[in-house]
C-alpha cells in the first residue's frame, strides 16, 4: 500500500510523510495495533483536527516518528520533555472570577484515565471492556460521603432518560464519527455506562473515548471548589485502581490530545455582548480554546460558550486550572 496521506489540515496529513509512511507502516504492537489503525480516523475524516489514536502504551513508542510531531505541536512538548504532576488544591489560588454570577454558568473538570495492564479503547476486545467495566464499578461502589453514587449501565437507561442526561452536560453523546472510525464505538452499548452521585457533581464515564473519563462539575464558577472535589476523588480512585502512566507522558490516553493530565477544565460562560472572533482571540493569548454548547463538534447557543485549556501535557493540573482562571478573569473583564 502506497501513504494514503488524507490530505487537508489535520496533523496526521502533516506529519504522515512517505519516509514515516515506509518506516511505520509494518509495525505492530504487542496487542496487534498497526500503524493503519492509529491513522483510520483521520483516513476516514479528512476533515479531522488531529486524526491519530493509540491503540495501546506500546503505540506511543512504536509509532513516535509519527506521533511526537503531533504530540509537539499540540501540546509544544517535546521528544526530552518530562511530564510532571501537582493536583493538590493548596497550591491552586484560583479563587471565584464571577462570585456574583453573572457570566459562568457552570465550571467542569475532567480526567481521562485508563487502566494500566489492558489496551487503550481502540484495540479492547469486548471481553477485556467488560472486565474494564466490572473493576471500574466495582471500584466506585465502595465510594462514601459525597462520592458515593450509582452506575448506571447505557444498554438499561431509556432514550428519554439518555436525551435528558445529555442536554444536561452530564452524559456523553453517541455516535461520534471519529471516534466510530477508530473503533472506540465498537459493540457500543455494551459495557459502557456512566456513574454520578446524587446531585451529580461527581461522575464517572465508562469505556467511551476512554476507559474513564472522572468529572467534577457544579453550576457557577467556583474553580477551587470543583478541583478539590476532583482531586479528592482521583485519590479515593487511585487506592483502588492502578492507571496506565508513563514517565514521559504522564497519563495516558487514547487521543494524544489527551495525555498528561488528561485534564480538560472548562467553564460555561454567557458572553452576549462579545463577538465570537474575540472570544476565541482572548482565550488563544491564554492558551485556552472554546467550543460550542454541546462540547466538541457543536456550537455556542444562547451565548453560552464552552472555555478550557487547550494543553494537558507538560503542565500541571494546578497550572491548567490557573491558565483557565486568568483567561476567565481575561474575558469578564472584556464582557462588562
Ligand atoms: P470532553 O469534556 O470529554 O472533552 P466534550 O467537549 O464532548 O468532551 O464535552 C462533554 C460534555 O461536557 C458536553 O455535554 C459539554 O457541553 C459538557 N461541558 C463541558 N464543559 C462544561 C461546563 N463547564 N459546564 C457544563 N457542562 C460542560
Ligand atoms: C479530530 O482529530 O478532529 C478528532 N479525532 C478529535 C480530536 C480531539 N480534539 C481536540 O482537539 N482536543
Amino acid at each position: 500500500m502506497t501513504n494514503p496521506n488524507p490530505g487537508g489540515a489535520s496533523l496526521l496529513a502533516k506529519h504522515l510523510t512517505p519516509a514515516v509512511w515506509e518506516a511505520l507502516k509494518d509495525k505492530e504492537t504487542r496487542y496487534g495495533v498497526r500503524l493503519i489503525d492509529v491513522v483510520a480516523s483521520g483516513l476516514a475524516h479528512p476533515e479531522s483536527s488531529i486524526g491519530v489514536y493509540a491503540g495501546d502504551e506500546e503505540s506511543y513508542e512504536l509509532f513516535a516518528p509519527l506521533l511526537d510531531p503531533i504530540i509537539a505541536k499540540y501540546h509544544g512538548f517535546g521528544p526530552d520533555g518530562r511530564h510532571t504532576s501537582d493536583l493538590d488544591p493548596a497550591h491552586l489560588d484560583a479563587p471565584n472570577p464571577d462570585p456574583e454570577g453573572r457570566y459562568v454558568v457552570s465550571t467542569r473538570i475532567r480526567v481521562a484515565r485508563n487502566l494500566c495492564c489492558f489496551p487503550l479503547g481502540p484495540a479492547l476486545t469486548r471481553r477485556e471492556r467488560r472486565i474494564v467495566e466490572a473493576t471500574v464499578v466495582r471500584a466506585l461502589a465502595s465510594l462514601e460521603g459525597d462520592l458515593s453514587g450509582r452506575y448506571y449501565p447505557l444498554y438499561e437507561m431509556d432514550h428519554a432518560t439518555k436525551e435528558r442526561l445529555i442536554a444536561n452536560h452530564f452524559l456523553f453523546k453517541e455516535g461520534d464519527r471519529f471516534l466510530e472510525a477508530a473503533g472506540l464505538n465498537r459493540d457500543w452499548p455494551d459495557a459502557r455506562g456512566i456513574f454520578h452521585n446524587e446531585n451529580k457533581t461527581f461522575l464517572v464515564w465508562v469505556n467511551e473515548e476512554d476507559q474513564l473519563r472522572i468529572i467534577s462539575m457544579q453550576p457557577g464558577a467556583d474553580l477551587e471548589e470543583v478541583f478539590a472535589r476532583l482531586a479528592r476523588a482521583l485519590g479515593e480512585l487511585e487506592r483502588r485502581l492502578t492507571f496506565a502512566r508513563s514517565e514521559r507522558l504522564g497519563y495516558l490516553t487514547s487521543c494524544p490530545t489527551n495525555l498528561g493530565t488528561a485534564m480538560r477544565a472548562s467553564v460555561h460562560v454567557r458572553l452576549p455582548r462579545l463577538p465570537e472572533e474575540k472570544i476565541k482571540a482572548i482565550a488563544g493569548d491564554h492558551g485556552l480554546q472554546v467550543r460550542g454548547t454541546h462540547g466538541e463538534h457543536s456550537d455556542a447557543e444562547g451565548d453560552v460558550y464552552d472555555v478550557s485549556n487547550k494543553r494537558r501535557l507538560g503542565i500541571t493540573e494546578v497550572e491548567a486550572v490557573r491558565q483557565l482562571s486568568a483567561g476567565v478573569r481575561a474575558l469578564l473583564a472584556e464582557a462588562s
